[in-house]
């Protein structure tokens, strides 16, 4: 092992360049060509590689100096024969510009495009590709306008992306943008066209502004400077300067610049993460690596899809390992499983849970459902406690709407439902689903019975449409034909309010006058307590107890 400098490599023409992002840290490894720095001229924003395998040892710039060619920017421990003779090391050193060479100094300028012939009015052009400075077949990460925008010369048209560098493809004319020839991922070489354009002459004196027309030269001040500067004042009336990554984000503002590295839109694009969302920790606002990383994990946080992440910093459950004390097998979970695994802990955590307990007396209930069997055997439909349930929760539900209700918290809202839909909760092989019926208030019990065992039946067998599982405003989850006496279910989020039901048995209750045998069903009514308080809770169970006790309060 040996340790050698890290330089900067021949920069394509740029004098000097800032350095805008450390990509490493001190004993990081690294393999040859993985990106250590990103610098960044006036018109170019580039990835500086190692020239080896091996291990960081030192950085020696930070964030904002200026480097040029040839100065050391940090020292790494070679590994294997990365160590090498002098000239090898020089080689290595100078991997970036024997690689890709994006000239820095003018990139991102378009070659002097030929003059349209002019006319007095608008005429129609089409803006090209120009040299790439050697680069070709670079694919288009971003189309920067749209249709019927105006756009000025040097404003950017497409930015493109090659393993080292990201540039902006400017505009030769000032006009509006007609028809968009490329697409995001195209390739693109010198000559491509690249979008149509409506520019308007005022007898040759017009607005277009093609370089071969007005400069010798290209534009001095390219579009990144003019853009970045109003980006910039624009967050700077925003917020003060940022300190720390930040996960924050906002709606994309459509046709904002967003200031990025190579690695930084590769790793966005790797998570799906929109660039337009975040917003830049680094200097100049620009976007780094550790916002792209806050970002997707407080967008996971918020699906809750974060394995193994409780989503609310408490730690994650630490696993032993489970072979020290006997042989394990290890399965897949299926989807459905890990889906709904992050739904009970999404509800469990987001969710004050209260839990009340009350047993219904379901004796004539009973009696009047085993009455209904041979209607039902006619019918084809069993008729089973479940729509009993059903009509009973309906009817309290309307009774007391305050539970027919989901919280908005970011808008600090209540969603008042004007509908009565309720999720049945169906054990499958597959696991845990939840159909629901619609409209429970105005459909009878015959009605309930067969669409309650069709969505089970459809569960059970795979065969549910996504329709069939959303709207719910309620849930009633029935462990009664399995067993228990009671439990504390937890609240279909973004539901308010659950319903448990365990085994109904026979027990003795005190009339007054003595104890009578009487069929109790025990219910557990779990509910959101930012959303109902206990004196409702306590209201709707009793409720639902006494519909069920005396169905004839079913009718009024
Ligand atoms: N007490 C006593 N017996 C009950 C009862 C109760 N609370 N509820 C139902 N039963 C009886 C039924 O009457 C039926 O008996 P008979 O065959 O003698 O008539 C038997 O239990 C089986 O009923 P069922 O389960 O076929 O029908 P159901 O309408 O009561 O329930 C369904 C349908 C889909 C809710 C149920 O099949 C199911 O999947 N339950 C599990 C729900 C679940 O997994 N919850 C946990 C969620 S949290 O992990």
């Amino acid at each position: 092992m040996s340790e050698q400098e890290i330089k900067v490599p021949d920069l394509g023409g740029a004098d000097e360049v800032e350095v805008i992002e450390i990509l490493v840290s001190k004993g990081d490894s690294v393999e040859e060509e993985d990106p250590i720095l990103t610098v960044e001229s006036d018109k170019a924003s580039v990835e500086l590689p190692s020239p080896g395998a091996g291990k960081i040892t030192k950085i020696t710039v930070k964030v904002g100096d200026k480097v040029k060619e040839g100065d050391v920017v940090g020292m790494m421990e070679a590994s294997g024969d990365a160590g090498g003779s002098d000239d090898e090391k020089d080689t290595k050193e100078a991997g970036f510009s024997k690689s890709v060479k994006p000239d820095l100094k003018s990139e991102g300028k378009a070659k002097k495009e030929p003059a349209p012939k002019k006319n007095t009015g608008f005429r129609l052009v089409t803006a090209k590709v120009p040299a790439l400075d050697g680069l070709e077949h670079v694919p288009i990460i971003e189309i920067n306008v749209n249709e019927g925008d105006e756009v000025g010369v040097d404003d950017p048209l497409v930015t493109v992306e090659s393993d080292k560098a990201t540039m902006e493809i400017p505009s030769p004319y000032a006009g509006a943008v007609g028809k968009i020839l490329v697409s995001e991922g195209e390739r693109i070489s010198e000559g491509h066209e690249l979008v149509e354009m409506t520019i308007v002459e005022d007898n040759g004196q017009g607005e277009e502004i093609g370089w071969e027309d007005t400069c010798s030269e290209p534009p001095e001040s390219s579009i990144s400077d003019k853009q970045e500067g109003k980006a910039e004042t624009e967050r700077n009336s925003e917020e003060p300067k940022p300190a720390q990554p930040s996960a924050t984000h906002e709606p994309p503002t459509p046709g904002a610049k967003i200031h990025a590295g190579p690695a930084v839109r590769k790793l966005a694009r790797e998570f799906g993460a929109d660039l337009a969302r975040i917003k830049g920790s680094g200097p100049k606002f620009r976007i780094i690596k550790d916002d792209v990383q806050a970002f997707v994990k407080s967008q996971l946080r918020q699906d809750g899809t974060v394995a193994g992440d409780s989503g609310s910093s408490i730690p994650g459950v630490k696993l032993p390992d489970f072979s020290q004390f006997g042989e394990v097998k290890r399965e897949a979970m299926s989807r459905m499983m890990f889906a709904t695994a992050n739904n009970m802990q999404r509800s469990w955590l987001n969710v004050p849970h209260v839990t009340q307990f009350e047993d219904a007396d379901i004796t004539d209930m009973e009696d009047f459902r085993k009455a209904q069997k041979a209607a039902g055997e006619k019918k084809g439909v069993k008729m089973t406690p479940l729509p009993f349930l059903l009509k009973a929760c309906a009817t309290a539900l309307a009774e007391l709407p305050q539970f027919n209700v989901s919280l908005d918290m970011e808008r600090k809202e209540v969603v008042r439902k004007q509908f009565i839909h309720i999720g049945i909760a169906v054990d499958t092989p597959n696991g845990l689903m939840v159909p629901v019926i619609r409209d429970v208030d105005k459909k009878g019990l015959w009605e309930l019975a067969a669409e309650s065992a069709e969505l089970a039946q459809k569960a059970r067998d795979k065969q549910l449409k996504p329709a069939e599982t959303q709207g719910a405003c309620f849930t009633i989850t029935s462990l009664g034909g399995i067993g228990g006496t009671a439990f504390t279910p937890i609240v279909n989020t973004p539901e308010v309010a659950i319903l448990g039901v365990s085994k109904a048995a026979m027990k003795p209750v005190w009339d007054g006058k003595g104890f009578q045998p009487r069929l109790m069903l025990p219910l557990s009514l779990s509910y959101d307590h930012r959303a109902v308080n206990g004196v409702d809770g306590g209201k709707l169970i009793s409720l639902i107890g006494d519909l069920l006790g005396d169905l004839r309060r079913l009718l009024l």
